[in-house]
């Protein structure tokens, strides 16, 4: 009776993502469902990539998490739109709360939507957000073992960022053992090394986004 139920919640979740993403596609609006532990660096993130993409586009950020607007305000003050969601418990955004939070955004000025999924490594990849990129962080301090732990998200993800290098020096983290993980489950996936503290590896990173955003949409020019 529970796995009916929990199937039937994500098959009603997978309808209206797919709504949404024909919403993306039809806008011509890129988006990203960015996933991670808690305090990988998500928000730290997102702030180095407005500022690396300001200039050229126009970003909105959905902040997902339990409790609290701090995310949402970090991002306002970079002149950016940011709306808060809270999701009162739940461990993960669905399809419903990136819809109620889509009509307080002006849909036709965007061409990139970042979405900051609530942080942890288990619950957010199952939920389809109608996004174009699922990207999970993951931060040094957490370990090279985690994809072998927690395979899905990044079976799911197109993107790995690994961000905090500026701490490979001080914690036993060894990149050869992550790479090997990776093998296993997702060979194909873009590996970005970052610090998000030093803004290292976001040039990178951003001439990446700038060159997937140009594929799909209409307003970049170069
Ligand atoms: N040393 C170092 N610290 C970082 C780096 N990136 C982020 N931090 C720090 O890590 C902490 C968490 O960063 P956030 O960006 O808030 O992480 P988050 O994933 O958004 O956290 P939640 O929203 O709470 O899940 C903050 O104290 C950041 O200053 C980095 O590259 N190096
Ligand atoms: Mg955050």
């Amino acid at each position: 009776m529970e796995i009916k139920l929990r199937q039937n919640i994500l098959a009603a979740n997978d309808k209206l993502a797919a709504k949404l993403k024909e919403i993306f596609e039809n806008k011509g609006i890129y988006v990203i469902n960015l996933m991670a532990s808690p305090g990988a660096g998500k928000t730290s993130f997102i702030l180095q990539t407005i500022e690396a993409l300001k200039d050229d586009l126009n970003v909105a950020v959905i902040e997902g998490d339990i409790a609290s607007k701090v995310d949402a305000e970090k991002v306002r003050e970079h002149g950016v739109a940011a709306i808060q969601i809270n999701t009162g418990g739940a461990c993960h955004l669905d399809a419903n709360m990136i819809r109620g939070a889509l009509n307080m955004l002006d849909l036709d000025s965007l061409d990139i939507i970042i979405i900051e999924n609530v942080g942890n490594l288990v619950c957010p990849v199952e939920f389809d957000l109608g996004e174009t990129v699922k990207m999970v962080i993951l931060s040094v301090p957490e370990g090279d073992d985690k994809p072998l732990k927690y395979p899905s998200i990044f079976v799911e993800s197109e993107v790995l960022v690994l961000n905090k290098i500026d701490l490979l020096d001080y914690v036993d983290f060894n990149l050869e053992s992550l790479e090997n993980g990776l093998n296993g489950l997702n060979p194909a996936i873009n590996i970005f090394k970052v610090s998000c503290k030093y803004a290292s590896g976001i040039d990178e990173w951003a001439s990446w986004l700038k060159g997937q955003i140009r594929k799909k949409s209409k307003f970049l020019t170069d």
